[in-house]
């Protein structure tokens, strides 16, 4: 019996498929992701801004709390802006590294990826990314309406910004500069939302290198207990 709705509704009819070739997509699926790496060495070469709405429209498609969407992508890709953005940068980083604020357990945990205060990729890459995150939304009569889950919704969208990017051949970096508070006044954003990530994305220089990281094995754990699910 069809179902009354206050809000239209449309059938849903996700493609399936045979058992082997779930097993297949599942993998090479997989296997791309497995081959991303996050990039501190990026070319200048030029990147068609097209790959970059692509990947913002792709985020868009991610799930979020309530429908609320509460995410902004804003694009950089002039020379001064994204020097003025390095140079914010490296002023906060500079006070962590040489300055003392990072505690010496967070100087540990980084000591393997090598990272310093010199931010140079942040020039480098022909384009900068920042995602804000709407804590709340402003109705048109200036009135706020609360958002739900917006940390869950603004990392599920930039998993999926990241994972269209690799997909396109190009790389970037979460890279979150802190405190990024300095983001919201360069990219004149309002009070309601604040910087979650800024992305550096381009091509990985010729030369890049990444550390040799493993991943985890023991990422899924099972559990069913035999009195819930039976033998
Ligand atoms: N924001 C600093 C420090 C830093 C923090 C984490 I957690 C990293 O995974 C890497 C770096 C920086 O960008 O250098």
């Amino acid at each position: 019996m069809a179902q009354q709705h206050s809000y239209p509704f449309v059938p849903y009819r996700p493609e399936r498929y045979a058992e082997q070739d779930m097993i297949t997509r599942g993998r090479e699926f997989y296997e791309h992701l497995d081959r991303r790496r996050s990039v501190r060495f990026f070319s200048d070469e030029p990147v068609p801004r097209e790959c970059l709405e692509l990947a913002v429209r792709a985020a868009n498609t991610a799930p979020s709390g309530a429908h609320q969407q509460p995410w902004k992508f804003v694009l950089i890709g002039d020379a001064a802006t994204k020097k003025r953005i390095r140079e914010a940068s490296e002023v906060e980083e500079r006070q962590n590294y040489e300055g003392g604020r990072l505690p010496p357990e967070w100087r540990e945990a980084l000591a393997p990826l090598e990272t310093t205060s010199d931010k140079g990729y942040l020039e480098v890459a022909p384009w900068l990314v920042v995602c804000f995150a709407e804590k709340y939304g402003i109705r048109p009569d200036g009135r706020r309406v609360k958002h739900y889950y917006v940390n869950e919704s603004v990392g599920i969208a930039c998993g999926f910004f990241i994972a269209a990017l690799h997909t396109m051949g190009l790389s970037t970096l979460t890279h979150t500069p802190n405190p990024m508070a300095f983001l919201s006044e360069i990219c004149a954003r309002p009070a309601n939302e604040r910087p979650y990530i800024l992305f550096p994305v381009g091509y990985a220089a010729q030369d890049a290198e990444v550390p040799d990281l493993t991943r985890k094995a023991d990422a899924l754990v099972t559990f069913s207990p035999e009195d819930v699910f039976g033998p």
